[in-house]
């Protein structure tokens, strides 16, 4: 069986990060190692929520791992807290990385034109530097004008996306994929660029008219375990597109209209066999 390590927070109510990776990645059929960096009452969209900061138990952990000659097939990292912690993870990356492992970044810091709350420029300049480490990066458009430095649009056209993918290419990345790319009217979807190819994949959806927090970790848990099943990147991309979409858009059906995540549960069966 494949083992992935994902490295996030863990917010305890909220459907985010470790709450979606965990139960995402072991239904495609990975063992999955979690590193919480933290522990929220709930994801930062809530007011007043908690949050207990665990940089001081990574070292610790990872030196037992080390001790067991712990093995892994990818390394996925999602929302950290502090630079500190993205210096930790690059670390983690070097030590586990051997032929073939997949370095899986999720550069997640920003949304909608704004960083999230308690992220700032240095965050931003730090990420930049994790993303350098990665097999994939998976960034927003959000995330991608602060790392590169572009102004975030809201209307664009496919030259602005093919900007934002060659600036964030030289990063040094081997893929970067930019989410949440809207290329027509009443569509969404993705834009990746391959540094070692020089191809562009574009694949687009349909667009639901709804946004939930935690789509983005959907996506890329989803994107994790569908290559680790073996499937090509832009396979891997492609489903994740259309089981998160898919999921936005049985969550809108929900007559208890849920705010704070998507109802990822329902949608689990059908995940499991989509081609
Ligand atoms: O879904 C991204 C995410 C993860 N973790 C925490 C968050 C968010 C987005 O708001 O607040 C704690």
């Amino acid at each position: 069986m494949k083992r992935v390590l994902t490295i996030q927070d863990i917010s305890c109510l909220g459907k985010c990060s470790l709450t979606i990776a965990l139960p995402i990645i072991s239904a495609l059929g990975a063992e999955t190692v979690i590193l919480p960096t933290a522990v929220l009452s709930t994801h930062t969209m809530f007011k007043n929520f908690t949050c207990k900061d665990l940089t001081d138990q990574i070292e610790p952990i990872i030196n037992h791992w080390k001790s067991e000659n712990v093995q892994f097939d990818a390394v996925y990292s999602g929302y950290l807290g502090t630079t500190e912690q993205i210096n930790q993870v690059k670390d983690i990356f070097r030590l586990f990385k051997k032929d073939g492992t997949l370095i899986f970044v999720d550069p997640v810091m920003a949304d909608n034109g704004k960083l999230y709350p308690a992220f700032d420029m240095e965050y931003v300049k730090k990420n930049t530097e994790l993303c350098a480490e990665a097999d994939i990066i998976v960034p927003n458009i959000t995330e991608a004008s602060l790392m590169t430095g572009m102004e975030y649009r809201e209307e664009y056209d496919v030259g602005y996306i093919k900007e934002l993918l060659s600036k964030l290419n030289q990063f040094g990345a081997g893929i970067s994929v930019l989410t949440g790319v809207s290329l027509e009217e009443g569509k969404t979807g993705i834009m990746g660029f391959d540094r070692k190819t020089g191809e562009y994949f574009v694949y687009q959806n349909r667009k639901i008219d709804a946004a939930y927090h935690g789509t983005g970790d959907l996506f890329s848990s989803t994107c994790v375990g569908e290559i680790l099943k073996g499937r090509d990147w832009r396979d891997a991309l492609r489903i994740a597109a259309d089981y998160t979409a898919r999921t936005i858009e049985v969550t809108t059906k929900n007559p208890d209209q849920p705010w704070y995540g998507v109802d990822f549960e329902t949608t689990i069966p059908e995940l499991i066999s989509m081609e």
